[in-house]
């Protein structure tokens, strides 16, 4: 089953959006398989977004990812990584869509709450960085009695 990495960001913890964020995953239909609410440490941050390094904005990009803590999350569904980019929006929240949770929140590209994967491949990569095996759930039907 396909997955994703999405990260709430540091500004999305501090303005109490972590419930409104993961509802919307949950409400959607998605499958939580690995939550975890941590400090990230520079050299994390800095093999995350290897793919800018080159970019001016990168060393902001590090510090503010790693200026206080932030749930980082694995999410299982059909198309879950296209969807899941959809419902964030685009990159830069003063043209993101309402409805979407960056045009919903957001007013700054810098500060724009919440990461996810942008591709397959790139899922496979942040969620082996970011999580063990051992973090995270297999579902199985039986593993739900709650529902039954
Ligand atoms: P996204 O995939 O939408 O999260 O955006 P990118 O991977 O292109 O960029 C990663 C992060 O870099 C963004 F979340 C915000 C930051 N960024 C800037 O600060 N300035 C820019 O011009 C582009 C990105």
């Amino acid at each position: 089953m396909e997955r994703t990495f999405l990260a709430i960001k540091p500004d999305g913890v501090q303005r109490g959006l972590v419930g409104e964020i993961v509802r919307r995953f949950e409400t959607k239909g998605f499958t939580l398989v690995g939550m975890k609410f941590m400090k990230v440490s520079k050299e994390l941050a800095e093999s995350h977004y290897d793919v800018h390094k080159e970019r001016p904005f990168f060393s902001s990009l590090v510090n503010f990812i790693t200026s206080g803590p932030i749930i980082a999350m694995v999410w299982e569904g059909e198309g879950v990584v296209a969807a899941a980019r959809k419902m964030i929006g685009a990159t830069n929240p003063l043209t993101a869509e309402p409805g979407t949770i960056r045009g919903d929140f957001g007013v700054n590209i810098g500060r724009n709450l919440i990461h996810g994967s942008d591709a397959i491949e790139t899922a496979q990569r942040e969620i082996s960085l970011w999580f063990s095996d051992e973090e995270l759930v297999t579902w199985e039907s039986q593993m739900k009695p709650w529902l039954q």
